[in-house]
């Protein structure tokens, strides 16, 4: 009967046009996607690294339409990520559900290791973090019988052990269960029951183009577990995945839906140019096959792809084109910080956003004065009206397509001896090169950068009516592949001071809107 109104859905659905979604379903920076279902309400978690607040929370009621509700970690307390780069902080993190609580398990890599937070509701507050004690990054959640397991990577190993999840004390030892097919790096564990089988799913090859999800079974939740014959359960490191834009799957979490079917909600990239992603791991949704007592296929066992058709709860809506942020009112959870904010440096007064600099630079990553959005497609354009006061030479405030903190590319009113300038700068590792430089009548300018996917070009305007084409960078000089980092670009808004200067006081910036369109 079941089978039959779920066929019947299918070709309805089809019908009605439902029948494709395209992916990535949550795009630019937003990697190690964990999600659980709530009666007909989905939740989705990503990792945040070096960025304040953390770990982002969407919302969907349908796995194609996502809006972010809220970050998880909000205060200083449940997040200190002092001199955090983008390889530390926030990794992996886990949500689940159980009995009235919603629970949330990460890794703060060099602020304090592995550590949850609870929540009756999922859009906060959180409670303060219960730190556990077995090791290893990505640790994850299984609930039953009234006990509560916990799944960590110490040792390249998949370890399990029972805790408290109030106090989060270790009751058991930990036990290792698998360390994955022999691919590097097995990480990203999580359990799942199914037919009298505990699942066991997991990460392996590393998070660049070698990673896979693979999966094993046993009968008891300590093992031993045995593999599945057909991993790896979804990689595009394959020859039938070789020519597709998307690579790096892996990392990935399933959800049954409330019709009873099963989803994969996993990261990927989209590569372009050769080999190139700057916008970071994406989340990313595929169709699972899960027969009664079978393993799991993922898509069919075939590659993952941006227009996906199959049917699904609800049609995609398209996403907002043209987001603009003005600045009277507290800004959404979209926006991030580098490490914790210090308050007293960003204010909103009469509609502008005011951003007193900060005495460190944006490369020497100690809490510079910065805050941005993800990049989330490559057709953008973002615009930025900046009024710099009090600066003295090598002060800076305007845009930065950020990647890492020695890798970025600034653009931004500073002065020199003769008065006011606009400035493009590449720093790069060890370049710090100044693409164009030009005078500027007054410090006050309209900042335009637009990316075609290929290229971002940097245009100014002093009137906002006529703009000049100042230079073009790259964007493959931001990927990953060239500068490093765990995360994707975030494009901000900054104010940094010339670190030697000993004068009467900071300069700062005022924005007067921020604009950011997708093409
Ligand atoms: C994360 C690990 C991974 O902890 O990369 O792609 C690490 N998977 O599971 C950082 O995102």
């Amino acid at each position: 009967m079941r089978k039959t109104i779920v066929t019947l859905f299918l070709a309805l659905s089809s019908l009605m046009g439902l029948a494709q979604y395209r992916n990535p379903i949550i795009p630019g920076y937003h990697p190690d996607p964990s999600i659980c279902r709530v009666n007909g309400d989905y939740y989705l978690v990503n990792s945040s690294f070096q960025y304040f607040p953390g770990v982002p929370i969407f919302h969907s009621r349908d796995l194609v339409n996502w809006e972010q509700i809220g970050n998880v970690l909000t205060r200083d307390s449940q997040l200190p990520l002092k001199d955090a780069t983008s390889w530390q902080g926030i990794y992996a993190p886990t949500l689940r559900y159980h009995d009235g609580t919603y629970y949330l398990i990460t890794t703060n890599v060099g602020g304090g290791g592995n550590f949850m937070v609870t929540a009756r509701n999922p859009k906060g507050p959180w409670s303060e973090p219960i730190w556990l004690e077995q090791q290893g990054i990505d640790p994850s959640l299984y609930f039953e019988d009234g006990k509560c397991y916990m799944v960590s990577n110490p040792d390249n190993t998949i370890t399990l052990c029972q805790i408290d999840p109030k106090t989060g004390r270790q009751l058991t030892p930990s036990r290792p269960l698998w360390q994955g097919t022999g691919g590097r790096y097995p990480e990203g564990p999580h359990i799942y029951k199914k037919d009298g089988y505990y699942y066991l799913l997991i990460s392996e090859g590393g998070t660049e183009l070698a990673h896979k999800l693979t999966i094993a079974r046993s009968r008891s939740i300590e093992g031993p577990y045995e593999a599945n014959p057909a991993n790896p359960l979804l990689t595009h490191c394959s020859l039938a995945g070789q020519s597709s834009p998307i690579q790096g799957t892996g990392h990935g979490d399933f959800v049954q839906a409330a019709d009873g079917s099963w989803w994969l909600v996993f990261l990927a990239y989209r590569n372009y140019g050769g080999s190139y992603h700057h916008l970071g791991r994406e989340t990313f949704l595929a169709p699972v096959e899960w027969p009664q007592g079978e393993w799991p296929v993922v898509n069919g066992g075939q590659p993952v792809d941006t227009l996906m058709r199959v049917a699904t709860p609800a049609a995609q809506q398209p996403r907002p084109r043209h987001i603009r942020t003005t600045f009277d009112r507290p800004l959404g959870p979209e926006w991030v910080y580098i490490q914790n904010p210090i308050s007293s440096r960003y204010e909103m007064i009469d509609g502008k956003l005011r951003l007193t600099a900060s005495s460190t630079t944006l490369l020497q990553n100690v809490n510079p004065t910065f805050v941005g959005r993800r990049q989330e497609a490559a057709n953008c354009t973002v615009e930025t009206l900046v009024d710099f006061f009090d600066s003295v030479p090598h002060d800076e405030a305007g845009l930065t397509i950020y990647q890492i903190h020695d890798g970025h590319v600034d653009f931004f009113v500073n002065s020199d001896s003769q008065g006011a300038m606009l400035t493009l700068r590449v720093r790069m590792k060890s370049l710090d090169v100044v693409k164009k430089a030009v005078p500027l009548r007054q410090s006050r300018c309209y900042l335009r950068i637009h990316s075609d996917g290929l290229m971002y070009h940097f245009e100014y305007s002093t009137d906002g009516v006529n703009y000049t084409a100042l230079d073009h960078i790259d964007c493959s000089l931001l990927s990953t592949e060239v500068v490093g980092g765990f995360t994707g670009v975030v494009i901000g808004m900054y104010a940094t001071m010339n670190p030697s200067y000993i004068g009467t006081g900071p300069s700062y910036a005022e924005f007067s809107f921020f604009d950011y369109k997708e093409e």
